[in-house]
């Protein structure tokens, strides 16, 4: 009988790789993907092209896209009206915002420019100049964090909006591209990625997803009319722990629970 000399070299290989091969898997498996729960249904602007969305002072300050309509604004939760607002330059396309201080700061998409706003009037108080695109804005404490539409966050300072670092979101080891709107929630960051109805919870000092929000669903019942119309919208009270999601032309905001903790 003969043996074929390739069997043991072959067996060995895989011997010797194994190791390897299983400590990479432990390092990179994928993140556990949870549903949600809808709290509350709010009313939202079927006509706001929605690029950023936070709670602060008690309401919520939304930007929004398209040349000409691009504006920020706040409103309650009960109400689609603004109760103060402030309109980009109409060749301006808007994004992602954030509050820091007295002053919110909002993105433009490929303009490079971004606004200084005054936090209670929303009175443009500087336009200054930013590199690459605009996508999405959150902040936790004295960071700034953006997003491009790439797998890579840029953190910024506040006050000069200087880059200060760059955090590469992973799952499995992989980037995670098209990252979008960007809510800092207890310690995470929280992003939903471009076309689609998740929300990665990203370890913010590893870039690591912790888990996925999976959304399915939400889009189709918030009366999306076209493929632009995607989920577009985090933002957290962090006095009252409350999660709310929409929309880019959504007509309703939800405030939500996921099933992972
Ligand atoms: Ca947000």
């Amino acid at each position: 009988m003969s043996r074929s000399p390739r069997a043991p070299r072959a067996l060995l290989l895989a011997l010797a790789l194994l190791p390897l091969a299983s400590g990479c898997g432990a390092e990179a498996a994928p993140a556990p993907v949870c549903g949600f729960t809808i709290e509350e249904s709010y009313p939202h602007d079927p006509e706001a092209f929605t690029q950023g969305l936070f709670f602060a002072d008690g309401v919520l300050y939304e930007s929004t896209g398209r040349k000409g309509q691009s504006r920020v604004f706040k409103r309650t939760l009960q109400s689609t009206a603004p109760l103060v607002e402030g309109a980009l330059d109409p060749t301006f396309f808007g994004e992602g915002s954030v509050a820091w201080g007295d002053q919110v700061i909002s993105l433009t998409w490929r303009d490079g420019m971004a606004y200084r706003w005054d936090r209670t009037t929303l009175k443009p108080i500087k336009l200054f100049p930013v590199a690459g695109e605009g996508w999405g804005l959150t902040i936790h404490e004295d960071t700034i964090y953006q997003s491009d539409g790439s797998s890579r966050l840029t953190l910024r300072d506040p006050e000069t909006f200087a880059s200060t670092g760059t955090l590469e979101v992973t799952d499995e080891g992989r980037p995670v591209a098209r990252l979008n709107e960007l809510e800092w929630i207890d310690g995470e960051i929280w992003a939903n990625v471009w076309m689609s109805e998740r929300i990665a919870r990203i370890d913010p000092e590893t870039g690591v997803v912790k888990s996925w929000v999976d959304l399915s669903g939400l889009t189709a019942k918030s009366g999306a009319r076209t493929a632009d119309d995607v989920l577009n919208g985090i933002a957290w009270d962090a006095k009252k722990d409350r999660i709310f999601v929409t929309g880019k032309n959504w007509d309703t905001l939800y405030q939500i629970t996921p099933d992972c903790p």
